[in-house]
C-alpha cells in the first residue's frame, strides 16, 4: 500500500460538473483508484477567484464531493477532502509564490482567458492561482496530476516552481508529472465548439451538466452547434467540424471505440440520426451516476464524516512537506 505511488487532483465547486469535468478527469480518476494512492479534493479556495455566492460554494463543495463518490471514487480507499479544511496549501503556496515569477504567470492561458471574460475583477488571486495550484500538488510529493488538458500548462509551472525550489534547497519536492485521458482530454462547448466545456460558462445549453435531467440533456446535445456540411467526418484540424468532432470524440469516449469505427458506423447518415445516438449514449453513461448521487445527496451526515476524516489524512501527510519547506527556508520550526 505504502509503495503505491501518489496521485493528486481536484475541481473546483465553482459549478456543478459538466461531462467535461467528467470525461477529463474524475473518469481518469476511477480508474486510477486500484492502483495508486489517490487524493482528490474539493478546490474551494480556487473558486473565490471568480466572484461566487457564498451559499453557492458551499452547496456545491458536498456536491462535488457527492459526485466523485457517485462517478466511483471509493471514499475508504482514497483520501477525499475539502480544500480549505487544510490550512498547508495557503501556507505553503505563499512560500511558492516567492519562488515565482510575474513573467511566467503573465503567460498563463487561464489567466488570460478569465481577466478578459471577467475584466472588472482582474484580482492578485486570479493571477496567483497557478501558485496555489502547485502548493496542492507539491504538498502531498505526488508522482502524477490527472486533469484535462487545459490543465497541462499549470502543471508545466508547478513542475517548473519546485525544480526552482530544489535547485536552490535540495530535493525538497517530487517533479510530478500531468497524466491526460485516452479520450475526452478537451471535450468543447456545445454552443461555441471553438472553446472548451466549462461549467462557469453563462449559456447552461454550453455545457452537459451531471445532474441534468435526462430529457435536457437530449435537448442539449440535439441543439448542439455542428456545420451545414452534413458529413460525419472526424477532421481534427478543420475548424469548421469542431462541432462534429466534439460530438464523435464525447461517443468515443462514452463507447470507448475509435473515431474511426464511429465514423464508418454512420457514413451516409445524418447529423440527426447521430446526435440521436450520442445523446442516448451520453444519458445511458449518466443514469447510473446520477441514481447514485441522488442517494448520497440526502445524506449530508455521511458525506460530512467523509471530508472531515479526508481532512484529518490529508493534514497529516501535507504536514510533512510543509515543515521542511519551513526549515529549508530559514524559520524556526517548532
Ligand atoms: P470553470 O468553468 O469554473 O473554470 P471548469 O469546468 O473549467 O471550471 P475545473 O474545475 O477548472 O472545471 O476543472 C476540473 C477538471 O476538469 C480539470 O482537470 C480540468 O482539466 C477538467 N476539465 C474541465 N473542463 C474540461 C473539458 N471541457 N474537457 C476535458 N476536461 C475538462
Ligand atoms: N485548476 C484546476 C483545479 C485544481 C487542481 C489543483 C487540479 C486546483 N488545484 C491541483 C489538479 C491539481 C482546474 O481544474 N481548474
Amino acid at each position: 500500500m505504502e509503495d503505491k505511488k501518489i496521485i493528486f487532483s481536484g475541481v473546483q465547486p465553482s459549478g456543478t460538473l459538466t461531462f467535461g469535468n467528467y470525461l477529463g478527469a474524475i473518469k481518469n480518476w476511477v480508474e486510477l483508484q486500484k492502483d495508486y494512492r489517490c487524493i482528490y479534493a474539493m478546490m474551494d479556495l480556487h473558486t473565490i477567484t471568480v466572484r461566487q455566492t457564498p451559499a453557492d460554494i458551499r452547496r456545491r463543495t458536498l456536491e462535488v464531493l457527492a459526485l466523485y463518490i457517485a462517478c466511483g471514487i471509493d471514499p475508504e480507499e482514497n483520501i477525499l477532502f475539502i480544500q480549505s479544511h487544510n490550512p498547508a496549501h495557503a501556507e505553503l503556496s505563499w512560500v511558492l509564490g516567492c519562488y515565482t515569477y510575474m513573467g511566467e504567470l503573465q503567460r498563463m492561458t487561464q489567466f488570460k482567458d478569465k481577466s478578459s471574460r471577467h475584466a472588472e475583477n482582474i484580482n492578485a488571486g486570479l493571477f496567483t492561482y497557478p501558485v496555489l495550484m502547485a502548493a496542492d500538488i507539491l504538498l502531498y510529493q505526488a508522482d502524477y496530476v490527472p486533469v484535462g488538458k487545459d490543465q497541462m500548462q499549470h502543471i508545466e509551472i508547478c513542475r517548473d516552481i519546485a525544480q526552482r525550489f530544489n535547485a536552490i534547497y535540495g530535493d525538497v519536492f517530487k517533479i510530478p508529472e500531468g497524466m491526460l485521458p485516452k479520450a475526452g482530454a478537451n471535450i468543447k462547448s456545445l454552443q461555441d465548439p471553438t472553446k472548451k466545456m466549462s461549467k462557469s460558462d453563462s449559456n447552461p445549453k454550453a455545457y452537459i451538466s451531471m445532474t441534468d435531467h435526462p430529457d435536457v440533456i437530449v435537448k442539449k446535445i440535439k441543439s448542439a452547434v455542428t456545420d451545414s456540411e452534413g458529413i460525419i467526418e472526424y477532421r481534427e484540424d478543420d475548424e469548421t467540424k469542431a462541432g462534429i468532432n466534439n460530438l464523435i470524440t464525447i461517443m468515443s469516449a462514452v463507447t470507448k471505440r475509435n473515431t474511426d469505427d464511429i465514423v464508418a458506423d454512420y457514413s451516409g447518415k445524418g447529423y440527426g440520426d447521430f446526435k440521436n445516438d450520442v445523446a442516448e449514449a451520453v444519458v445511458e453513461n449518466i443514469r447510473p451516476i446520477q441514481e447514485e448521487y441522488d442517494k448520497l445527496i440526502a445524506d449530508k451526515a455521511y458525506l460530512m464524516n467523509v471530508c472531515s476524516k479526508g481532512a484529518d489524512a490529508a493534514k497529516r501527510i501535507s504536514q510533512r512537506t510543509l515543515k521542511k519547506v519551513y526549515k529549508k527556508v530559514g524559520f524556526m520550526v517548532e
